[in-house]
């Protein structure tokens, strides 16, 4: 990829971060910032989807950032900040709730698991979630989202929004000097994480979340080595012992996304885990997982806690990002203001 591309990316601060976010996309957002120009941002406007304690989304933002942090994203490379800091994601997300229709919404699967039965009941944010998550990424004009597995249609609808914006306001795009009417770009998933889609500890056919209800289905990176080890041994496994091909794992989910965390914590591929620990019962692999899991994640953990000793210093790494985001964001929202007549002062 060339340098002149930028990166958008952000994680909800619902909760502690977990391996799922960690393998599905932080590691990849390290990576990029090795090469690109990086936004990485705590999507706190994306949280009140769903109902947050003031008190505790207050503590989630700076838990998030200091994970990231404590990850290995540097604040003096990347841009990092929390989304409501800069009003261009709000102002240009309205924009799209006037572009996106209501049927690329209604397709939307990750709404319909989030609001459950009680569709009546869930808030109209949730429902516009896709739209702000597409002005997010496109209030930068970012080209690269690194994320895991399960946002690929929300960057899909952010596809199709760049480019419904571009031929509706094709004209006035190209009055502005873009000859090729392309204004917004069409941003690009990056899914490339050590492992996609990593599944809950409980229920391998289920994603590990922030939001499950039970704490036994993720590792948190706040989790010490106790907790990660009994974790890992109460997970959930087949009577089976573990097969010495790839293709054996077929219909054992739980196998499947256990041998991929062993393969993705240790930086090889599942062929090479599975050459390794093919034959063995699941208890004597389930000690070698939890020790590669604790030498990953602790010193993580540890980081974390280090770096939320100071809410200040967090605060001010905070503001620092929204000011060099905002920077970028303005110019871009001037011209979405004189694109769709807006008058501006
Ligand atoms: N289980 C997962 N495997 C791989 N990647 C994952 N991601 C989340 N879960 C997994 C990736 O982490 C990034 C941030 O996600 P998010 O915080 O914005 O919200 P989410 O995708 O809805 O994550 P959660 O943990 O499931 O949160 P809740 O429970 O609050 O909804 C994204 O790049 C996502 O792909």
């Amino acid at each position: 990829m060339k340098l002149k591309e930028r990166v958008f990316s952000g994680m909800q601060p619902t909760g502690s971060l977990h391996l799922g976010n960690y393998l599905g996309a932080m590691v990849q957002w390290i990576e990029m910032q090795k090469t690109h120009e990086c936004i990485y941002c705590v999507v706190d406007l994306h949280a009140i989807t769903v109902w947050q304690d003031p008190t505790e989304l207050r503590h989630a933002i700076r838990q998030v950032t200091a994970a990231y942090i404590a990850s290995g994203l540097d604040p003096k490379k990347s841009i990092l900040f929390n989304q409501s800091q800069v009003a261009a994601h709000a102002e240009l997300a309205w924009i799209f709730n006037c572009v996106a229709r209501l049927g690329w919404l209604n397709r939307m699967t990750q709404f319909k698991e989030k609001a459950g039965k009680d569709r009546e009941a869930a808030s109209v944010g949730l429902y516009a979630y896709p739209n702000l998550m597409a002005a997010d990424i496109l209030a930068y004009r970012a080209t690269h989202v690194p994320v895991g597995e399960d946002q690929k249609q929300h960057l899909e609808l952010a596809r199709d929004i760049a480019q419904k914006f571009n031929n509706d306001f094709r004209e006035s795009i190209e009055a502005k000097g873009y000859a090729d009417g392309l204004f917004f770009p069409q941003p690009e998933p990056v899914i490339t994480g050590p492992a996609t889609r990593v599944m809950s500890l409980r229920d391998g056919t289920k994603k590990m979340s922030k939001s499950d209800p039970s704490e036994q289905s993720r590792i948190a990176l706040t989790d010490d080595a106790e907790a990660i080890a009994n974790k890992v041994k109460r997970a959930k496994t087949d009577p089976d012992a573990l097969p010495s091909e790839v293709k054996g794992l077929a219909g054992r989910p739980e196998a499947e996304n256990l041998l991929g965390i062993y393969a993705a914590v240790t930086g090889r591929t599942l062929e090479a885990v599975v050459a390794e620990v093919g034959g063995q019962q699941f208890s004597a692999f389930k000690k070698l997982l939890s020790d590669a899991l604790v030498a990953r994640i602790v010193p993580i953990g540890d980081e974390i806690r280090r770096l939320m000793g100071d809410a200040a210093e967090i605060d001010r790494v905070l503001a620092d990002g929204a000011s060099r985001a905002r920077a970028i964001a303005n110019p871009i929202m001037d011209e979405v203001r004189d694109i769709v007549g807006f008058i501006r002062s």
